[in-house]
């Protein structure tokens, strides 16, 4: 699609618009003052524009899916994080049903930890439906061993032999260095797990790279320092990673703003020096429900379109722009199609990390009939990728 530079269609109600649209069609670099520009203007159209025109620029009318499964191990979690609904405090079995209880947790007698049985045997029944990727993250479980995770990656890789394996988050990964003894370093412990099967990282626990937020929402959790350091070492040792952002509780627009661009000055960094880089960027909508915040609205749809367009816009060494249907919605993902994302995520299946009231169900998935539907009733060209984003040809 071609962006007409300034014509009198083109003009926007904005004229904080106009500097930025002549850098993108330039295909300079915008500035943090840009970016929040680009979060307050009113005019909605033509930042939806802006970030179409770069989508379509870097690859045309093609929206990517994948099929995978998503497999949550376990929901205990040493952590007590404020948005989080899935973590459970931990409570030995023996206990008994009144000890969980105790534990004053609402949920805590639905906690859970997947054998590596069960664990094996829903990636056997992914790949044997299609799934070219897994994609494995849990709680930070206090009692389950470093082997335990390394057996997993090989006890998968040995019954799946061409599954991806996209597993553990920044935050699990700074767990396993601790839970080791001697500790291993974070090299030590990606190198390990890639030993055992592990293709790539996600890119959760990244929140919000801020000090006031991580304070107020997610104090326990190790921050954006950490969060760097696993993925700056993903890509030493060439393992390609994807990068979060949650969005939509208690951050303001400037930090989110903030959050995009130390991603992007990682990223350059990476594309120089490194074997590996990010693969693409997930703006996941903070989902309140269920959590210590449910009493925040969470993002609506024009927030959620404002955020997806101004990372395409802002993150101009990102390849992908990915919305996650389960957080945007099906309805909004294929809006956002438009509006500067390329990547739909997959078919997922099982999802147990957010669960919208009144859906309360970890059975969340999209055949791949409906994902095509969706994509191409926006326009878009449905391609099926794998982890790496190469073409799939069945
Ligand atoms: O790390 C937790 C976030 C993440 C909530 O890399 C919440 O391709 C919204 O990282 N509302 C897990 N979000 C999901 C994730 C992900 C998903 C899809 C694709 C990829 C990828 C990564 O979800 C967590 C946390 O940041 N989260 N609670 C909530 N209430």
């Amino acid at each position: 699609m071609a962006l007409v530079a300034a014509s009198s269609s083109s003009r926007t109600s904005d004229p904080a618009l106009e500097s930025i649209r002549g850098k993108v069609c330039a295909g300079e670099r915008l500035s943090h003052a840009d970016g929040l520009a680009l979060y307050h203007t009113r005019d909605l159209f033509t930042l939806g524009e802006l970030a179409n025109h770069v989508r379509e620029r870097r690859h045309g009318r093609k929206a990517f899916y994948n099929i995978n499964r998503h497999i949550n191990y376990t929901n205990y979690c040493v952590l007590r994080c404020k948005f989080c609904s899935f973590y459970r405090p931990y409570v030995e079995r023996q206990g008994g049903a009144q000890d969980l209880a105790a534990a004053g947790h609402a949920g805590a007698s639905d906690g859970y930890e997947y054998s590596l049985d069960e664990i094996v045997a829903q990636a056997t029944e992914a790949a044997a439906r299609g799934a070219t990727e897994a994609h494995i993250v849990g709680g930070l479980h206090p009692k389950l061993p470093f082997s335990y995770y390394t057996d997993m990656c090989r006890a998968i890789r040995q019954a799946c032999p061409k599954l991806h394996i996209k597993a553990f988050t920044a935050i699990e990964i700074i767990h396993f260095t601790r839970i080791t003894r001697p500790r291993l370093s974070i090299a030590e412990v990606l190198t390990a797990l890639r030993a055992a099967g592990l293709d790539s990282l996600p890119g959760g626990g990244a929140e919000i790279f801020d000090d006031r937020v991580h304070a107020e929402a997610f104090k326990n959790k190790v921050g954006a320092e950490h969060w760097f350091d696993v993925h700056r070492s993903a890509h030493e040792l060439g393992i390609p990673s994807n990068a979060t952002m949650l969005y939509g509780h208690i951050e303001a627009p400037a930090e989110r703003v903030q959050h995009l661009l130390k991603l992007r000055a990682h990223q350059d960094v990476s594309l120089r020096e490194r074997q590996a880089a990010f693969q693409c960027f997930v703006p996941l909508s903070f989902i309140p429900d269920g959590s210590e915040l449910a009493h925040l609205p969470g993002p609506t749809g024009l927030d959620d379109l404002r955020t997806l367009a101004v990372s395409r816009l802002l993150l101009d060494n990102f390849s992908h722009i990915k919305a996650f249907w389960i957080m945007q919605s099906p309805k909004l993902a294929q809006v956002a199609l438009n509006w500067g994302v390329d990547d739909f995520d997959g078919t997922v299946v099982w999802y147990d990390i957010t669960k919208r009231e009144g859906l309360g169900t970890n059975r969340q998935e999209l055949t791949v009939a409906h994902i095509h539907r969706l994509l191409l009733e926006a326009g878009c060209a449905p391609v099926e990728r794998d982890s790496l984003y190469r073409e799939v040809i069945r």
